[in-house]
């Protein structure tokens, strides 16, 4: 996120991002989804709020499919358009003549069609009078043609027209059909099973609190735990019941009892039930910390101060670092970021100190 490397699930404000299967990258924002397989196939949808508001790529959204290929500048032509777009300068333009992937790359055009024949078969029949395959057989071939890796394209262009006849409540297996079973058939890790309509609502063990409003009913493929299982941290489908919960960065395993503020809380389904009436702040927290029901479990600290992104992870009651400061690990307590040590050769100096090598104080 904004080049911080992060876990998912991820939320920031009112956006979350979460694996929807293995193979999609599900991101939520009010009037706002996108489903990404992380590779080629991009799914935006947006709500009518966002109608005249919204052009790139994807087209001017104003229901005029007229100006769908304008470019920055207003000019109307495929290629001036896709260029117009461009984020890094140093690649180098698109020509008219690149719009002839299986002309120029005349070795791939028979792998392509007899490839992307199988658009045509009767594997899809059900799907032929729902959605025309037609174009998406043209540009199944435009894409094996012009790839650099053909099989890869391969199965993103069938899977693209599959998942059209998905929204269309026609749900076709075909990944473990000839000709393409070699080529596209998933793997999937554990005892996960492939669908080609998984629904995304809690997927795992730490999604079961966040996600009961959850009532997507999009079919998205990939691999997810089969039946009412959901996966847990160790990468297992468990019954939800079975899930582990986590309190100060440590596991416990489904029916375990700690002590928390002093109530006695009980790991079930993945969260904990707590009983009892909770003590006051100052007798339980440590230090300087203070107590709080929404403990971050990836707080401000001395180490990431400099880049500081909240994980979006889910919180809990607990003790923390008062606003305005930063965990120092090392020694357990709350400092000013300014007072933060600085680290030179796995040295620690506190802050103030000066070396040589300049220190990255705050
Ligand atoms: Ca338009």
């Amino acid at each position: 996120m904004n080049t911080v490397e992060t876990t998912l699930p991820f939320r920031n404000g009112d956006a979350t991002v979460k694996r929807a299967t293995s193979m999609f990258v599900l991101v939520e924002s009010p009037g706002l989804t996108i489903l990404w397989d992380s590779k080629t196939r991009l799914y935006i949808t947006l709500m009518p709020q966002f109608v005249n508001r919204v052009r790139g790529l994807c087209g001017t959204f104003d229901f005029i499919q007229s100006n769908d290929y304008e470019s920055r500048d207003g000019d109307i032509s495929d290629f001036t358009f896709a260029n117009s777009y461009k984020v890094r300068g140093e690649c180098s333009d698109v020509g008219e003549e690149q719009f002839q992937p299986c002309m120029i790359n005349s070795q791939n055009a028979d792998y392509a069609k007899s490839k992307c024949e199988f658009l045509l078969s009767p594997a899809f029949k059900r799907c032929h009078r729902i959605v025309d395959p037609e174009m998406y057989y043209d540009m199944c071939e435009y894409d094996v043609c012009g790839c650099s890796n053909a099989d890869d394209c391969l199965c993103s262009a069938i899977a693209s027209y599959a998942k059209e006849c998905s929204r269309n409540e026609v749900i076709i297996d075909w990944r473990f059909e000839d000709p393409v079973k070699n080529i596209c058939a998933p793997k999937c890790e554990g005892s996960q099973i492939y669908s080609e309509c998984s629904s995304p609502c809690a997927i795992t063990c730490s999604e079961l609190s966040s996600d009961q409003e959850c009532t997507k009913t999009e079919c998205i493929a990939g691999c997810n735990c089969p039946g009412n299982t959901v996966l847990d941290d160790s990468g297992n489908c468990v019954p939800p019941s079975e899930c582990t919960c986590t309190y100060m960065g440590k596991v416990y395993s489904a029916t375990q009892q700690i002590e928390r503020s002093c109530q006695t809380c009980t790991c079930n389904g993945g969260q904990w039930d707590c009983l009892g009436e909770m003590c006051e702040q100052k007798t339980i927290c440590p230090g300087n910390k203070v107590y709080s029901e929404f403990v971050s479990p990836c707080p401000l600290t001395c180490e990431n101060v400099d880049n500081y992104q909240d994980c979006g992870a889910s919180t809990f009651p607990g003790c923390t670092c008062p606003e305005d400061t930063a965990l120092d690990m090392q020694t357990d307590s709350c400092v000013k970021p300014d007072q933060c040590p600085c680290r030179h050769n796995g040295k620690r100096y506190e802050a103030g100190a000066i070396i040589d090598k300049d220190c990255n104080v705050w």
